[in-house]
Parts: structure tokens; sequence; C-alpha cells
């Protein structure tokens, strides 16, 4: 079985969009790979961040993934700083990898650009990456398409190593999503759904209360006619709420038309409230049973366990290879 690997970033609130557009496909995935996932806590810190805000982050992040449908018997799911052989991998692969290379990165030029106290970090960020794709031969990595080039260094990283060290990596591929479904900003619909969005109104996140739901989308932008009909173009607003309805339920453009045909805007928006409360409060009912319970330390004491052998084993072959060693 190939062996799939994805690193979430603990940064901002999980919404609808990131949902729709992320997380179901991922939980579709876990059927076909071996799958490893881990909240990459370590590539959060390349730029400033509250102690006490990260650490209950992390928590809500994996309590939240679970909550999901991310299924702990199917995935090692684990976090990446608990992992100390991965910092140690890293370091080796920074030996082998050239300043320039890294320095080429389009993310760091972008970010080195808007900030000139920029961490070194922020340079060798790809290299932690390799290292957390490397150490465990994940076959394929999924991810945006901001993050492409980063898992091609990897793969460069990898080959590399190879020539000089002999066969020690697989070499990773990225696996870059289809352009699914953009959900719209609810005020806003000609623009994505953003968790860096400053106005909440538009935005839905998973551990919105049913009233901020409610709230939220029959105050939805729409427009000036009656009519519940999908055009993406002239009716934005109608439109990004028959694609939220159609991605959580069983609904389709056609039948939502159909049954609606004769309704009103505000008969169409309080279906759509319905969809996403009845969605939303199975997820959050699974993230409070697990937010604070012993439930989600066993499934990431269980992670660890397995991931720092692995990592340990990657490790020890590398110091070995490259003359690290006392025997
Ligand atoms: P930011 O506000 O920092 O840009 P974001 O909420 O837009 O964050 P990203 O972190 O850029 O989200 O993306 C995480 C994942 O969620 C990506 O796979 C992306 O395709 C998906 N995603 C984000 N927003 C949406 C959206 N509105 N509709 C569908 N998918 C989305
Ligand atoms: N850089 C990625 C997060 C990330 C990752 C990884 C993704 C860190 N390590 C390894 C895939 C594989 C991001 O910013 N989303």
């Amino acid at each position: 079985m190939q062996k799939l690997l994805t690193g979430l970033k603990p940064t901002g609130e999980i919404t609808l969009g990131n949902y729709i557009g992320a997380i179901v496909p991922m939980v579709e995935l876990q059927e076909e790979y071996e799958s490893y996932i881990f909240i990459a806590d370590m590539h959060a810190i390349t730029v400033n961040q509250d102690p006490m805000e990260l650490k209950n982050r992390i928590r809500k992040f994996i309590a939240l993934y679970i909550a999901c449908g991310i299924d702990p018997n199917k995935n090692i799911i684990y976090l990446q700083s608990e992992n100390e052989y991965i910092p140690a991998i890293s370091w080796l692969l920074e030996c082998t990898t050239y300043y320039g290379e890294a320095s080429r990165m389009i993310q760091f030029k972008e970010k080195s650009k808007q900030n000139a106290n920029f961490s070194v970090g922020l340079l060798t960020y790809p290299i932690l990456m390799a290292a957390d794709i490397l150490y465990c031969d994940a076959d394929l990595v999924p991810v945006g398409i901001d993050q492409k080039q980063h898992v091609e260094l990897a793969r460069d990283i990898a080959s590399r190593f190879n020539k000089m060290y002999n066969e020690t990596f697989k070499l990773p591929k990225p696996l870059i999503k289809e352009e699914g479904i953009k959900i719209k900003d609810l005020k806003n619909p000609t623009k994505k759904m953003s968790k860096s969005e400053a106005n909440p109104n538009g935005v839905i996140t998973l551990l919105d209360t049913k009233e901020q739901i409610i709230k939220k989308i029959m105050s939805a932008t729409t427009d000036s006619e009656k009519v519940i009909k999908y055009d993406m173009e002239n009716k934005p607003g109608i439109s990004n709420l028959m694609n939220i309805c159609v991605s959580l339920s069983n609904e389709t453009i056609e039948s939502l038309e159909k049954k609606f045909a004769k309704k009103s805007y505000q008969d169409f928006k309080k279906y759509v409230a319905d969809v996403v409360v009845k969605k939303l409060e199975k997820i959050q009912k699974r993230y409070y049973e697990l937010i604070n319970s012993q439930e989600l330390d066993a499934i990431l004491d269980k992670g660890i366990e397995k991931t720092r052998q692995i990592a340990k084993e990657k490790y020890m072959e590398m110091t070995n290879k490259m003359g690290l060693t006392r025997k």
C-alpha cells in the first residue's frame, strides 16, 4: 500500500471552506492509502507565535480533524514537535542542500520581503518539510499548489543524498488537488471564504454556534431577483449557498432549483442554515468529547510511538552512511 503524508499548519480557525475544500477530500483519501497526518507545529514557529495560543490551537486542530472524520484507526496521527528525530534529520539534510536552492523558494522570497527581520527558520522551512516527508518514505504528498515547489525540493534533496550515500530515500511526489468548488465569503461572494478575513460575518468556522451560523447565513449577501437558480456570475450569493448545501447533503443543484422554484430567498436560506447546523452539530459533538479527553492523548501517543521508531531508524541509517559514528 502506498504511503501518503500531509502536514497541517495550526494557524487560524478552520473554516467551512477549509472543511469542504480540504478536509472532506482528505477523509476520502484515507480509504486508499496508508496515511500519515501530523500537525506541523514546528513550521508554525517560523513566525512569531503566542505560546499559550499555539498550545490551545494545536489540540483544537487535532480534535477537529478527527471530529471531521480523519480516522485514527486508518491514519497515523501525531505532533511533529514530539518526534525529535525530525529536526535531527532536517539538520543532516540541510548540510546536503545548497543555500542557492533554499533561497530560490518562492514562498521564502515572498515572505522574506514582507518583513525585514525574518528568521533563519523561514529559509530552512522547506528542508524541515523535506525531513517530514522523507523519514517515512512517503510516496505521495497532497498539497496545495503553493507547496508543490517544496515537495519538489524534497525530491531533489533525496535524490542527491541517494547519489552521495547510496539508496536511502524514496522519491516523493506531490499530489495536487484538482481545483474543486471554492466556497465564497457570505458577505462578499466574489471572494473566497478565508480564515484571515477581517469581517467574521462572511466566514463560518467549524466551532460557530447554531445561532451564529443561522445569523450569518440569513444575512448572506444575495441579489435583487427572486429566483433560486445557479448562476455564479450574475447570482454569486445564491450560487454560493447552493454550493454549500450540495457539498454537505445529498442535494444537487437541480434538486435545489426544483425544490425552491416557488419559494423565497428567506425559505432557501433557512434550509441551507439547517443543513450547515446539522453537519456542524455532529462534528462539534465529537469535538467536545475529544478536546479534553485522554482518548485524544492516547491517539497521539500511539502515533508518536510509531513514527519515532521509523524516524530513529532513518536517522541511524543516515548518520552511519555519513560517517557520524564511532564504530
Ligand atoms: P488564508 O486565509 O490564510 O489564506 P485559507 O482559509 O484561505 O487561509 P489555506 O490555509 O490557504 O486556507 O488553505 C487550506 C486548504 O483549504 C487548501 O487545501 C485550500 O484549497 C482549502 N480552502 C481554503 N479556503 C477554501 C474555500 N473557500 N473553499 C474551498 N477550499 C478552500
Ligand atoms: N508547509 C505546509 C505544511 C507542511 C507540510 C509538511 C505539508 C509542513 N510539513 C510535509 C506536507 C508535507 C503548509 O504550509 N501547508
